[in-house]
């Protein structure tokens, strides 16, 4: 004699049967959740690159920065009296410089950048090199009612895939 089910297995089967996934529609949720989990992931991973391209761009511009407000720090004239622009006699490093002009041509590699006080700047600073140019020059200046003569320093910050930012600024020749 068979097995009789009980009632009310049978009923829930039924239900089962009524309200079940079929295979198609499984795999096509299955491919909503795959396509949405890219998606976000790729979402993810847009916003940190941002937030990376973000940090990289102002950890090099807080390095040209540095390095204006360096030659800015020096007095116009050198104390000797020497008027080229770049190291007068016995300048030969950085630590010697005594007035802005001093610092044209001066570069450093990546690796090797350091701070006024000669300290390595940190790990993240040293994907960047820099370099000094400094220009005696002419500049009209119609808010200060014409020319001005000075020296027009530019500080370049150029990363390891020679991306570069650039910081100038015009110094003007102290009135004697
Ligand atoms: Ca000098
Ligand atoms: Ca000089």
């Amino acid at each position: 004699m068979a097995k009789e089910h009980p009632r009310h297995l049978i009923r829930c089967n039924q239900a089962a049967a009524d309200h079940g996934f079929t295979l198609m529609e499984v795999m096509f949720a299955v491919m909503v959740l795959a396509f949405s989990v890219a998606a976000l992931t790729q979402a993810v991973v847009s916003g940190q690159s941002h937030t990376y391209e973000a940090m990289h761009a102002s950890r090099a511009v807080a390095l040209a920065e540095a390095m204006i407000d360096e030659v800015l720090s020096k007095p116009y004239d050198d104390p000797e009296g020497d008027l080229a622009a770049g190291p007068d006699a016995g300048e030969t490093s950085r630590g010697l410089f005594d007035n802005a002009d001093d610092y044209d041509g001066f570069t450093e590699a990546a690796g090797a950048v350091r701070d006024q006080s000669l300290t390595a700047y940190p790990q993240l600073y040293q994907r960047f090199g820099r370099a000094v140019t400094t220009t005696y020059s002419t500049v009209t200046l119609s808010d200060l009612g014409g020319d001005h003569d000075g020296l027009s320093v530019t500080v370049t910050v150029t990363d390891q895939s020679s991306r570069a930012w650039t910081v100038s600024r015009f110094i003007q020749e102290p009135t004697p």
